[in-house]
């Protein structure tokens, strides 16, 4: 159970533009990540026309597609999206850390809220678990963090 709800009743994000870079690895999880983001998007009037969605190969690969994202200059926030499950090698520990690295500093370098919608789990099931058609939703959640960023630098 998630501990943590955005503020879903105030957001200040008319117009806003939102790029959804998704990664193509354990796809099954991976749309359902971005199912979660559309709907919660599209919840809070945001246009589908303003919406738009570049898929990578894999986790490793969503921090520079977030970058090139970014220096296009059209967006007000991106989400980035995918899906590491925890196999018996060490690389489950090099792709977790190098995508949460890369996508933090995407952030800071670009000064553009990059909301992190990377699932990291020790299983398929728990995976599922975060992606379902409810609440528990990363995708969703990563979708509100990113229009709550958007609304709170509006007011600055
Ligand atoms: N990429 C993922 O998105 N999820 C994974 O679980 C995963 N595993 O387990 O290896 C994964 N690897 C691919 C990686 O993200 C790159 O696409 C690849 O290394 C090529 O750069």
């Amino acid at each position: 159970m998630s501990e943590y709800r955005p503020d879903e009743g105030s957001f200040n994000v008319g117009g806003a533009r939102i790029a959804i870079v998704v990664a193509r690895w354990n796809g099954n999880i991976t749309e359902n990540l971005l199912n979660g983001a559309q709907r919660a998007l599209v919840r809070h009037g945001i246009a589908e026309s303003d919406i738009d969605l570049l898929r990578v190969p894999g986790a490793f690969e969503l921090p520079l597609a977030c970058q090139k994202m970014a220096r296009t200059g059209t967006y007000d926030a991106i989400i980035a999206l995918g899906c590491v499950i925890r196999g018996g090698t060490p690389h489950f520990d090099y792709v977790c850390s190098e995508t949460t690295r890369g996508i933090g500093e995407v952030a800071l370098n670009e000064n553009l809220p990059v909301a992190f919608g990377l699932l990291t789990t020790d299983n398929l099931e728990q995976a599922e678990d975060r992606s379902g058609e409810n609440h528990e939703n990363k995708g969703e959640e990563a979708a509100l963090t990113a229009l709550e960023m958007i609304s709170l630098f509006r007011q600055l």
